[in-house]
């Protein structure tokens, strides 16, 4: 079921909010933080219980309910977001994730011609051969794991996609971001959605027009600012990467981990 939902654009307030630097680059928090709250929950304690077993975590997937979608729309940006899993079921998930995510060393990217380190953790899984080119890097899929494979199946069901591809981000904290960018790669399938699973901590996401960026906005558009709940999944449909920057910013009052899964769609 699609359930119509108007978000209420909130009013840029702050320099942290109004000047996203590009991925890569470091940024300086200038103000508290005045994000609004769409959907916003305490912290989790994600501290100190035992990983769940493969079985309970397939239990979790193969027993799903409907999900019951808020439609998120403005000028050529089209989101789709629900609660997916339980609190409980989040948590059990990231634990998991936690212990079977083998994360790429000292990963950098390039940002006019420089490079930097990554301020978060990746790693990507998909079918064989699958290569994924952005700022200025190229990674190479892992094979699937058993759980990777298990929800890529699922999403395939919920979303009616099939995903070939999966990165992943790990933050550790408010300090660990991404910066404003478009996933709109040659590599992935044109007018395929993306599909963004979050677990851990819940963070702020912000989408930003291309026409209202900075110095050189040549009009104001507000941008559409979302808070990611552990168990939650939001669709990037199509056009909205094709007009729409978006970026996870530095909240330096988070202080636990978290970690997104966005499914992709890939040429072979
Ligand atoms: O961590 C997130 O929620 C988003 C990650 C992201 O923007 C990306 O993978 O392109």
């Amino acid at each position: 079921m699609i359930e119509n939902y108007f978000i209420k654009h909130s009013k840029r307030k702050n320099q942290e909010e109004n000047d996203q630097p590009l991925e890569g680059q470091a940024r300086k928090i200038t103000k508290k933080d005045p994000l609004p709250s769409l959907l916003k929950e305490p912290p989790l304690d994600l501290t100190g219980d035992k990983p769940p077993t493969q079985h309970d975590i397939f239990t979790v997937l193969k027993n799903l309910p409907e999900l019951k979608w808020r439609k998120i729309t403005a000028e050529n940006l089209n989101l789709e977001y629900a609660i997916m899993f339980t609190k409980d079921e989040a948590y059990k998930i990231f634990n998991y994730l936690e212990n079977e995510i083998v994360y790429e060393h000292n990963s950098k990217v390039q940002v006019f011609g420089k490079w930097h380190n990554v301020p978060r953790k990746q790693a990507s899984y998909g079918n064989d051969g699958l290569k994924y080119s952005f700022s200025g890097r190229t990674i190479s899929a892992t094979p699937w794991t058993p759980f990777l494979r298990e929800l890529r199946d699922m999403l395939a069901a919920k979303v009616g996609t099939n995903f070939n591809f999966v990165l992943i981000n790990r933050y550790k904290d408010g300090n660990d971001h991404i910066g404003e960018h478009k996933d709109d790669e040659h590599e992935l399938v044109s007018r395929s959605p993306i599909a963004s699973l979050s677990f851990g901590e819940a963070r702020d996401f912000v989408f930003r027009h291309q026409d209202s960026r900075g110095a050189k906005a040549v009009r104001k558009i507000e941008p559409v600012k979302l808070n990611l709940q552990a168990g939650s999944i939001l669709l990037m449909n199509y056009p909205t990467n094709s007009y729409w920057y978006h970026s996870l910013p530095v909240r330096k009052k988070c202080l636990g981990p978290r970690i997104n899964l966005t499914f992709r769609q890939m040429h072979c």
